[in-house]
């Protein structure tokens, strides 16, 4: 790979998966341009999720958070690309879907439900160091 290509690690989270938008959201990485190079359908442990969310730990909507992503299959994928961990980002829109700008995977095709968690569909790496991290938990050797 050129030393420009970076690697990011995109979930699709349970919410995405039951709704049946897995396609839609690749479709929308794809049709960016960037490549699929690894993806993997996983029930997440609560290992997994404590150590994926480690920053998280203390907040109100930790524990939230991880019953949330343990409640269903999630879709891992290794997305590669100049830049993805931004553009990837990008392409998510701002964490509250509500308020997430139309056109962005979480503007056009998330809402608010009510919960103590919001349910917004995808998760990113948000830097290279966090991406390294995360794609190494969840595509660890097996
Ligand atoms: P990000 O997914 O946009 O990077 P983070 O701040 O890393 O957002 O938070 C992780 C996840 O926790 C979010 O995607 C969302 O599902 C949930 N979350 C974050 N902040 C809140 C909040 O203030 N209320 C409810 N849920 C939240
Ligand atoms: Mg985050």
């Amino acid at each position: 790979m050129a030393e420009s290509v970076e690697e990011t690690l995109v979930l699709v989270k349970p919410d995405g998966v039951a709704r049946n938008l897995t396609g839609e959201i690749l479709r929308r990485i794809e049709a960016k341009g960037y490549a699929l190079t690894d993806i993997r359908w996983v029930q997440a442990s609560r290992s997994l999720l404590e150590q994926h969310y480690a920053e998280h730990q203390g907040k109100p909507f930790f524990e939230p958070l991880v019953e949330f992503m343990e409640s269903g299959p999630i879709v891992a994928m290794r997305i590669a690309g100049e830049r993805v961990i931004e553009g990837f980002r990008s392409l998510a829109g701002t964490t509250d879907p509500t308020t997430a700008a139309p056109g962005t995977i979480r503007g056009d095709l998330g809402r608010d439900w009510g919960l103590r968690v919001q349910q917004n569909l995808v998760h990113g790496s948000d830097s290279a160091a966090s991406a390294e991290r995360e794609l190494g938990l969840w595509f660890a050797r097996r």
